[in-house]
This record gives structure tokens, sequence and C-alpha cells, in this order.
């Protein structure tokens, strides 16, 4: 989806994800976020069994984000904008996290969250199931659990904001290497960490799309891990494309990948043979587009993602909404979203970034 201004795009995206969100509405069972807690997790004073749609907001609401890795700048934008987004209603909020994303690295900062007596935790998990328990044990002190970007497990958490329909994404991705590459020829995906909730689940449709007859002569060779470490990335997409000297394109689905590979790229003689595209921000990849490394590449509005899931651990917080499915969740300026199955909310469809667009957008 291409549109001609940022403006555009957000009303777009906005009815875009109603839509989605209407029709996962229609079917599914009913989350009880209660249900999956131990016994002591709902005193009855701060967690209300019964969703109260017209309660405020609280004022004073303690919020923390707590990011795959605090050095990653699609991070930093994503919880920047929560943050800023707590100021609206009057919370206060602030950003913690580790320095690496591996799988365990989230768990000690879970258990100084908990102590410290926050109302409620946002957490971009490196692991779905490695931050399940210190989770629980906040859920247990009446603390609401938030994953945004990267799933924890259905279970430790009341809610997922996903940044757009996870099918959608990992399709798209295809398609859209596809589209450059005539179809023909070996791909590569550079990705994150091996653990990333997110990252696989993208993976895993990224393969499924690659079995239908459309892509018969595309080969994927080998999936790469970068571990959203800068230098890492970089050192992969070079391993890459010395392994496989036919390569003929890279999928790299996140933001430290595609940058550290389209730098890779640019200074190497793979520059104008082999297309890498993924998931970028226009901030980053602006300089590759304009030397004409990357054609094209995809997101969605990391603000509005921070945003968001900043307004939602809020709702969660004061009694608006608990989490169930077919709860409507007012998200300030972003308009009301629909919680879906399994406690997704979803913010819109990934948007298409290029030479002629990416300079209308400043994230
Ligand atoms: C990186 C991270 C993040 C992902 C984005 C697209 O910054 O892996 O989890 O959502 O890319």
């Amino acid at each position: 989806m291409v549109t001609k201004a940022p403006r555009r795009m957000a009303s777009a995206v906005v009815a875009a994800s109603l839509l989605v969100l209407g029709l996962a509405a229609c079917g599914g069972t009913t989350k009880d976020s209660a249900a999956s807690a131990p016994p002591a997790a709902a005193p009855a004073s701060s967690a209300p069994a019964k969703a109260d749609p017209n309660a405020p907001i609280k004022e004073g609401l303690k919020i923390a984000f707590l990011p795959k890795q605090i050095n990653n700048p699609y991070e930093t934008i994503v919880d920047k904008a929560g943050i800023e987004a707590a100021a609206e209603y009057k919370g206060e909020a602030k950003e913690v996290g580790p320095s690496d994303a591996s799988a365990s690295s989230q768990v000690s900062y879970i258990n100084t969250l908990t102590q410290q007596g926050h109302d409620a935790i946002l957490i971009a998990a490196n692991d779905a199931n490695a931050v399940c328990g210190p989770l629980q044990q906040a859920r247990a002190k009446g603390i609401k659990i938030v994953a945004y970007d990267s799933d924890a497990s259905k279970d430790c958490r009341d809610l997922f904001i996903n940044q757009a329909n996870s099918e959608e994404i990992g399709r798209s991705q295809v398609k859209l290497l596809a589209d450059m590459i005539d179809h023909k020829g070996e791909i590569a995906i550079l990705s994150a960490t091996a653990n990333a909730t997110n990252q696989n689940t993208w993976i895993e449709f990224m393969k499924d799309e690659l079995t239908k007859p459309e892509y018969k002569d595309m080969k994927l060779v080998k999936v790469a891990y970068g571990d959203d470490d800068d230098q890492k990335s970089f050192q992969e997409t070079q391993g890459l494309l010395q392994a496989y000297p036919d390569l003929k394109g890279i999928i790299s689905p996140t933001t430290v990948g595609i940058s550290a590979g389209a730098r890779y790229i640019s200074g190497s003689k793979y520059k104008g043979k082999v297309v890498l595209t993924g998931l970028g921000t226009p901030n980053q990849m602006r300089q590759f587009v304009k030397d004409k490394t990357v054609q094209k590449f995809a997101l969605w509005n990391p603000k509005d993602l921070g945003y968001l899931a900043s307004y939602a651990a809020a709702a969660l917080a004061s009694g608006q909404i608990t989490g169930a499915e077919g709860e409507v969740l007012k998200a300030g300026k972003l308009g009301e979203r629909t919680i879906g199955k399994d406690g997704e909310i979803i913010l819109g469809p990934p948007f298409t970034f290029d030479a002629a667009n990416i300079d209308q957008f400043d994230f």
C-alpha cells in the first residue's frame, strides 16, 4: 500500500485496522485474563473482574517500558512515544532495559519493576517463555502486563499490541522481494535473535508464502541471525553473500538488520546486484535508498505503536478494559481499537517506503 502523505497514511492505517479488527471480533471465545493468573493475582481492590468502559484513566499511573534492548533505535522511538503519551493522561512513564536482546536479559528488569510496584509493565519480549514466570509474579501483585512489538506467551500478559497483522507482514515481505527479483533465484533471511517471537512468527509466514506456485523459482537458502546487533548483522550479511554467490535477494525483517545489511552492500561489489528489503525506519534507510542500495522496504509508524501500547496499559490499570475479546480501547488521538482474539490489538497495515515517498517521513 502506498499513499502520498503521512496524514493519509495515518487515516488509512486506522481504517484498515478497524476493518481487520471488525472481522476478527466476529468469532472465538472470550478471554478471561484473570483465569491464567495464580489465585493470589486478583486482590478485589485493584483488579476489577468486569471492564468499566466509563472509568476515568487514573492519575499518576506508574508505567514502565521494557524494550528488547535499550540501544535499538526502533525501540527507542516506540518507547519515547509511549512515555509522551503517558504525559497526556497524567501518568509517570519510564524506559528501562538490557543492552542485548538475549532470551533471559529482561528477567531481572521485570523483577525490579515488580518490586517497585508499577501499575503496568510493557514488554517487547525477547523470548515468549523466558519472561513468563517473572511476568506471572508481577500479575500476582496486580500489575498489568502489555506485550508490544514481540509477544510474550499469551498466558503471561493481558494484551499484545501488534504493529500489524503478523501474517500480512510475513507474506508481504516475500511479495516485496519477489517483485524486485522477477520471482527468481536464491534468497536469504537476515533475522534478529533466534528466539524473538515477532521475527519467528513472520518467518513462518514467509516460508509458507514461498510454497505458493508463483514462487517455485525462488529458493530460501538460509536464515541468518544478526541478534539485532549492528556489527553482527553487518558480518552476517557479508557471510551470506560470500557463502551463496548466486544469492539474488535478502529479506531482513528487523530495523537493525536491514540498516547494517544496507551499509555492507552499499560499499561492496554486490550493490546493484543483490536486492535487499525488509523492515526499516525511513531515517536509518534514507541514505541507502538515495544511493540506490535499497529500492523498497516496509514498516508501520513506531510512534503510533508506543502511543497505542501506552494507552492500553493505562486503560487496563484503570479498569476501562480487562483484555477480553470484543472490549474497546479508547486510544487518545488514535481513536478506538477493538480487542481481538487472544488479547491482540492491531495498529494497522505495514507501509512501503521508496525513493518517491521516503522524504515525507521523519522517524
Ligand atoms: C527491530 C526489532 C523489532 C522489530 C523491528 C521491525 O527493531 O527486531 O522487534 O519489530 O525491527
